[in-house]
């Protein structure tokens, strides 16, 4: 048993962000579902290696709430929104999502300095620089996108985005990947 080493309100942030992982990789999921239901193979290999991601970031959370003395508390995930209604509408979700899940860290990071808590403020450090990657990462899907559907009538640039984000580099990989 680890002596406790963050205070009962970091723990229950912590805990709170474990829990929006989860639901994050909920989302890239069932997006990712809805877009390989809709013929876009590529961008639906992209989101589901997205998920994966997410839940890699729940990992992480787990491990440091547990090795810092805490209790790491499974809760129930919120269900994904509806399904978008156009790949447009899809990346625009999936970027107000990024930019949500900033300013929920943001307040981790805040709480922890606040507190003088200097481990859970470098712990959050990480996550810090992986929003700004992956709200960059967001925005330049979107800037694509807008590109590739700029040439009304031809699907091909469309086509093209497709392929090219079925191979786009990502952390993580998905279970079919790791079959063959
Ligand atoms: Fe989208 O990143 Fe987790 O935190």
């Amino acid at each position: 048993m680890k002596t406790k080493r963050i205070s009962d309100k970091v723990e229950k942030a912590l805990n709170d962000q474990m829990t929006r992982e989860a639901y994050q990789a909920q989302v890239y999921l069932s997006y990712a579902s809805w877009a390989e239901c809709n013929s876009y193979a590529g961008i639906a290999t992209f989101l589901y290696k997205h998920a994966h991601e997410e839940r890699e970031h729940m990992f992480k959370f787990i491990k440091y709430i547990n090795d810092r003395g805490g209790k790491t508390k499974i809760e129930a995930i919120k269900a994904p929104p509806a399904d978008p209604k156009d790949m447009e509408e899809c990346l625009k979700n999936v970027l107000k999502h990024e930019i949500d899940n900033s300013a929920a860290i943001d307040a981790i990071v805040n709480l922890a300095h606040e507190e003088k808590d200097w481990a859970t403020f470098n712990f959050g450090q990480w996550f810090v620089k992986e929003q700004i990657e992956e709200e960059s990462l967001a925005n330049d899907l979107l800037d694509k996108f807008s590109l590739a559907s700029k040439v009304v009538g031809n699907n091909a640039n469309l086509y093209e985005m497709d392929k090219d984000l079925s191979s786009a580099p990502q952390g993580a990989t998905i279970p079919q990947e790791e079959k063959f």
